[in-house]
């Protein structure tokens, strides 16, 4: 631990601490914006770089993860408030000993998904080595940092535990989700071992990456609104949770001193943003189904909350976007306190890298306003 402690002081001074500062409540002068998915197929320069590499090799190559997480950084100079690392939510399965592959233009794909109980047995690892199977994550979390310059705080991340489960079981995206919810009503205790197994290696992933220089996390539990209420109270929310509750106790003794504040986005998991705001993270991400004022009621000041334009909106007119910007950063209190501007979810291989300006400087003047 000493020499990490070390390692992290030697890394380039921050120039730009706002998401750091309004992520852990404080007053600002305008609301830090970032966009998930910032990085990836609707830019350009991604392509060229991908070069038509696999997805997998890209996250596994620094020297690549970091140009690629720099690049929506650089483009959107002055814009953007925070970088997130390159990567995908899907390498915790592949650390668990899933092969997991990434179909061009399809997304991915589990060959032999989890199916029985002795799938589980057989192909899961339970006593994962998080430094050594994810050595090449936190190598390129360290070489960002460094290219990174202080420019802006690095994000580290991981996806929820019920949406990786889900990847496993279903073997890919799913619109219906039967192997899962097959597996949670029929096998509930086996699916609750996994889950809790998964929230152990999430775990153990953030706090290193921390420790490899990242400067504050989020977990994605995209899947998170595809259970009820009472299924999110039982598959989901007691292992978000965990992770908020273990992670800082992993990173005192890792000798990490500072507050590192954590993130959680739970795509659809509207009835739950009360409990989620008392669920031990900073700040819940929200997604465009929610009314920005009545999330702010609902949520009373207790932490910060992110989002959640509909991403649709960037294929509209520069004025709609605009408008909508405005709305938003108003319905959020005008966005000087517990407010980060985000989209709803991530951007589409669709998008015009023009139109995600204007919606990135939209947001600044209404926000310094
Ligand atoms: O800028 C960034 O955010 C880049 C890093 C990043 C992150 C945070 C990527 C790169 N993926 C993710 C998270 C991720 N991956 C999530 C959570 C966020 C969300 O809900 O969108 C999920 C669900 C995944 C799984 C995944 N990986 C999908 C979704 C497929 C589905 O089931 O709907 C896809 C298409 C990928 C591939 C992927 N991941 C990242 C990129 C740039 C790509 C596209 C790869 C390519 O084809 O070039």
């Amino acid at each position: 631990t000493t020499t990490t402690q070390v390692s992290r002081k030697s890394f380039p001074a921050l120039k730009n601490d706002l998401i750091l500062r309004c992520a852990k409540g404080e007053k600002v002068e305008r609301p830090p914006c970032w966009i998930m998915r910032q990085a990836g197929r609707y830019l350009p320069e991604y392509h060229e770089v991908k070069d038509g590499r696999d997805f997998f090799e890209c996250c596994r190559n620094p020297e690549i993860a970091s140009e690629l997480t720099i690049q929506p950084i650089r483009r959107y100079k002055n814009l953007i408030d925070a970088a997130i690392i390159f990567s995908d939510i899907l390498v915790i399965p592949q650390a668990m000993g899933m092969e997991v592959v990434m179909l061009e233009g399809k997304g991915p794909h589990f060959p032999n998904p989890l199916r029985t109980e002795e799938d589980a047995i057989e192909i899961l690892n339970y006593k994962v080595d998080v430094l050594q199977s994810l050595d090449w994550a936190f190598k390129a979390i360290t070489m960002t940092r460094y290219r990174l310059d202080g420019e802006v705080p690095l994000f580290g991340f991981c996806g929820g535990p019920y949406t990786l489960l889900t990847y496993m079981i279903e073997g890919g995206g799913s619109k219906i989700f039967r192997f899962v919810k097959e597996w949670i009503n029929s096998k509930p205790e086996l699916s609750h071992r996994i889950l809790d197994k998964i929230s152990d290696v999430a775990i153990e992933f953030l706090s290193q990456q921390v420790v490899a220089g990242a400067q504050i996390l989020q977990v994605f539990e995209s899947w998170g609104g595809e259970l009820g209420s009472s299924d999110f109270d039982e598959f989901s929310l007691p292992y978000l949770k965990k992770i908020a509750t273990k992670v800082p106790i992993r990173l005192q003794e890792l000798g990490i001193k500072e507050k590192i504040p954590m993130i959680v986005f739970s795509k659809g998991s509207w009835y739950a943003l009360d409990k989620l705001c008392n669920s031990g993270y900073d700040c819940v991400s929200l997604d465009w189904l929610w009314d920005p004022k009545e999330a702010v009621k609902i949520n009373n000041g207790r932490i910060t909350l992110q989002g959640n334009l509909d991403p649709g909106v960037i294929y509209g007119t520069d004025e709609i976007i605009k408008s909508k910007v405005a709305k938003m950063i108003s319905g959020f209190g005008g966005g000087k306190q517990h407010y980060i501007v985000n989209l709803g979810h991530g951007t589409h291989p669709f998008m015009d890298t023009e139109k995600i300006r204007v919606f990135l400087e939209e947001c600044h003047k209404i926000g310094s306003q």
